[in-house]
């Protein structure tokens, strides 16, 4: 079975969370960000995450590649069932260009393994720059007001919920919640709130994917 992502991808993070917790055996295969003709090769789309089973056939689609692996893998490890984490996914989807005007370009500096060569990054940064509706070097420019904005939204989340409360099992929320966290630790100068922080790095463990935060500018 192999599971095909780019590591900053927090959709991909949905399925290399539920992989890992349930330790589903797989293989990972990091795809250069230009590389289209795997993608449609599998599911006649340009998107991952892509899970492809032993059988050969392959599925997209993060939550159903998530459940999929929650069938597969271990059964005592089980999976919370969530409530859809509205009031994080709600403040995630109302900050969204300041959290992408902080982590497009940021991604590119991280020498992560889908921008390996210089195709792929000139692929991300044309798509991403028209995204955002400036390029890259004025987002930088701008990351103090994006950061004031974003930060004003981790001050008012709620705290979530810990795994250790519950057993130390992992939750359908958590996949909502935790990727975007995730990537928000490669910016330098957010302050992540002693609950979320706490959160962050309870999850990492439990689902053994790392932090930006090292790495962090
Ligand atoms: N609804 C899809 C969304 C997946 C998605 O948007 N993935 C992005 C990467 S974060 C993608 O493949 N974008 C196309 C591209 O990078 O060219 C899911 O949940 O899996």
């Amino acid at each position: 079975m192999r599971l095909y992502i780019y590591h900053h991808c927090p959709f991909c993070l949905r399925a290399v969370m539920v992989a890992n917790y349930k330790n589903v055996e797989h293989e990972t295969v990091f795809l250069l960000n230009d590389d289209e003709d795997t993608c449609y090769r599998l599911v006649n789309a340009k998107q991952v995450p892509i899970l492809e089973l032993a059988d050969g056939s392959a599925m997209a689609e993060s939550l159903d590649i998530a459940h999929k692996l929650d069938e597969l893998g271990d059964a005592q490890k089980i999976m919370r069932a969530g409530n859809g984490a509205d009031a994080f996914v709600q403040a995630f989807f109302r900050t969204a260009a300041d959290v992408y005007a902080l982590l497009y370009p940021r991604c590119l500096a991280l020498g992560l393994p889908e921008f390996m060569s210089d195709d792929a990054t000139h692929y991300f940064r044309v798509k991403k720059e028209i995204a955002l509706g400036k390029d890259f070097a004025q987002a930088m420019q701008d990351t103090p007001r994006h950061i004031a904005a974003v930060q004003a939204m981790l001050n008012a989340l709620p705290s979530p919920e810990l795994p250790a409360d519950h057993g130390n099992t992992l939750s359908w929320d958590d996949l909502l919640i935790f990727p975007t966290l995730r990537n928000l630790t490669m910016v330098d100068g957010l302050q992540f709130p002693p609950a979320i922080a706490a959160y962050m790095n309870a999850i990492s463990l439990l689902t053994d994917t790392q932090l930006y935060t090292d790495q962090a500018l």
